[in-house]
């Protein structure tokens, strides 16, 4: 019950305690034990995630080392890899895919599934969910919490209301009763702060933020008021897109320096070692871009960074070079020592996009990856993402020029875009 006729049936994939449960995969000797996997190398200080079984000492991610040691002393703490969780991803990838196609990697250990098409061929939607489970947990042995729903954002709520290992449907008409009494707070979109301002204006559950007056809504907070009332109705029409992980943003790199510098010459080769490392990924994934954005964090760890556009979409060193430099001379405090210096294109164009990517050609994978690592720097700290970039091989060939590479998967793997 619960699907009208027309309506989308979305499936969302959380892993449970994911870098612990997978350390627990690796060692057996750990399964069923209070885990704790704290962040590298930089973030040592900081808890990534621990296993159920270390939660019920109240120890959550994104509490310091120190503290979770305070209260769970007994519990068996392990420097997190990021490489093997990105290798476990897109492992999981590849289950999912063999589902359906349309498959979103939303972070290292979510997706989204649209298996509307799929109940022809493997039966209503929650045996696809079992069936799911049950190929992660003989291929990987992980468990899985998954939301079945006609949208993405009520998948993405159903898979948290049960955990770990929960399955649970989550249909439009089932939103008053299940998602309404809950704290706005557990809305999907509601962050801290919109917390912290909705409960101020008398807002405290997410029924509360459904019925509340739009026009009240868009006093506070503009367009996207009218937006957070729909999110609590269950609204929400964003399609289950598998290009999203592959729609990069922008393309940066930063380095810092191995000794703090204020001199202007070695600052000018940095910048240009920079530009050529962004040019050459900009053009290995047929990007060019818009605008160019310096960083410079000084040795008191004060950080600006400013950005220029052009008219022009530009992948060549020489160009990110001179705007990044231009940057640097204009607001560089001369004689102020500097520790990071970081340059970042964005406002980007993409001329590949005429090619379906495949997991199984090594090139996407590369950037499936890479998506995935930005994500792992998002919640992980810089560090861990060094060290995974490491792990992912040499940069692409030279020689080719741009716009003449192969294309994704040789001519035999080119499909039109749907
Ligand atoms: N992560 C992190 N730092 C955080 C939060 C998460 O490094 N502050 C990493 C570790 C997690 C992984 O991302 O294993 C996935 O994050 P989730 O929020 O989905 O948390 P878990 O999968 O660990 O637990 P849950 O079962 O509650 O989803
Ligand atoms: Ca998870």
């Amino acid at each position: 019950m619960g699907m009208a006729r027309g309506d989308r049936i979305i499936l969302h994939v959380d892993m449970n305690a994911f870098f612990a449960a997978v350390e627990q995969q690796a060692n057996p000797a750990l399964r069923g034990k209070p885990v704790l996997v704290y962040g590298n190398p930089d973030r040592r200080g900081v808890i990534a995630t621990a296993s159920y079984e270390a939660r019920k000492y109240g120890v959550r991610a994104g509490m310091s080392t120190w503290e979770a040691r305070q209260r769970c002393p007994h519990g068996i703490y392990i420097e997190g890899n990021p490489a093997k969780y990105i290798d476990v991803s897109l492992r999981l990838l590849v289950i999912y895919r063999s589902f359906t196609p349309l498959v979103e990697p939303f972070s290292i250990d979510e997706a989204f599934l649209d298996v509307t098409g799929c109940t022809g061929l493997f039966g209503e939607p929650a045996g696809i969910a079992r069936a799911i489970k049950a190929l992660m947990r003989e291929e990987t042995g992980l468990t899985c919490s998954i939301g079945i729903a006609p949208n993405k954002l009520l998948a993405k709520m159903a898979s948290s209301l049960q955990k770990p290992d929960g399955l649970v449907s989550l249909w439009a008409e089932d939103v008053p009763q299940v998602l309404w009494p809950l704290p706005v707070g557990k809305l999907y979109g509601v962050g801290e702060k919109t917390e912290q301002h909705l409960v101020a204006m008398g807002i405290t559950t997410i029924g509360d933020l459904a019925a509340a007056p739009i026009p009240l809504l868009r006093a506070r907070f503009g367009v996207v008021g009218e937006a957070l009332r729909n999110m609590a109705r269950g609204i929400a029409s964003s399609p289950v897109d598998p290009q999203s992980a592959l729609t990069v943003k922008s393309m940066g790199h930063e380095i810092t320096l191995p000794e703090d510098s204020d001199n202007p010459e070695y600052l000018r080769r940095i910048i240009l070692q920079l530009a050529d490392q962004v040019a050459r990924r900009l053009r290995a994934d047929h990007y060019q871009g818009k605008t160019v954005t310096l960083k410079i964090r000084y040795h008191d760890f004060r950080t600006i960074t400013r950005a220029r556009t052009v008219q022009t979409y530009l992948d060549l060193a020489e160009d990110l070079y001179r705007l990044g430099w231009e940057l640097f001379s204009e607001h560089w405090t001369p004689w102020q020592k500097i520790r990071l210096v970081g340059l970042t294109v964005s406002n980007l164009t993409n001329t590949a996009h005429l090619y379906q990517p495949t997991l199984f050609d090594p090139r996407e994978r590369l950037k499936v990856l890479t998506a995935a690592v930005d994500g792992i720097r998002d919640k992980y700290g810089e560090g861990a993402v060094t060290r995974a970039r490491l792990l992912l091989g040499p940069p692409p060939a030279k020689g080719v020029p741009p716009g003449k590479e192969a294309p994704p998967g040789g001519a035999n793997n080119c499909r039109e875009r749907r």
